[in-house]
């Protein structure tokens, strides 16, 4: 399994499987992550969506991609930073989740954005330190995934990604 940090766009990530959508518990489209990929989708999404809402911190579900180029998209809640808790372990349940959705499809990669650090407020270093560290403690299990992508939107964000893979 390869883990790859990218500086991108979430929702313009054509050759992945799936991509996982930083949601609201009502999975309507929203600012950040969410709006950029409800926008890209279009309104099938959201139709799509609504029977499977509301959704609780750390969970994850799946849903097609409509107007987006991939097969599948993971809507996972990341937790509001301390008013969800305990926020590590229900970041980590995103990861978690999402990537045990991906191998009951047998899909081969998946692209995360950096769940809960925007709106939601989780402190940068520190989910990055739950995201990689989950998405490593999950590669033994994965029989499927050969591709897992951290979407990044600033040099910034990067660059704490790369600082965590590095075990600094
Ligand atoms: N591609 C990649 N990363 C992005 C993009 C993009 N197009 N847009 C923003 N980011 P957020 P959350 C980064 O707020 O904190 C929504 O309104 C962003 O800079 O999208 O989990 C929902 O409706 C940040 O680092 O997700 C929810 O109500 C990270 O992605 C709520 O916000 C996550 O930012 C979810 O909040």
């Amino acid at each position: 399994m390869k883990l790859e940090l990218i500086r991108g766009d979430i929702a313009n990530q054509p050759d992945m499987d799936a991509i996982v959508n930083a949601a609201n518990a009502q999975l309507r489209t929203g600012g950040g992550v969410a709006g950029a990929i409800h926008r890209a989708a279009g309104p099938g999404l959201e139709e799509e969506c609504r029977p499977l809402a509301p959704i609780q911190p750390g969970q994850a579900v799946i849903t097609g991609a409509h107007q987006l180029p991939n097969k599948y998209v993971i809507h996972c809640l990341g937790p509001v930073y301390g008013r969800d808790k305990p926020s590590d372990k229900l970041l980590a349940a995103c990861y978690k989740n999402a990537l045990k959705l991906a191998e009951e499809h047998r899909l081969r990669s998946i692209a995360f954005p950096a769940i809960s650090t925007g709106v939601f407020g989780y402190p940068l270093d520190d989910a990055a330190e739950v995201a990689v560290s989950t998405i490593q403690e999950m590669t033994g299990t994965l029989e499927h995934l050969e591709t897992i992508r951290m979407v990044l939107f600033s040099e910034r964000d990067l660059q704490a990604f790369h600082r965590q893979v590095a075990g600094k």
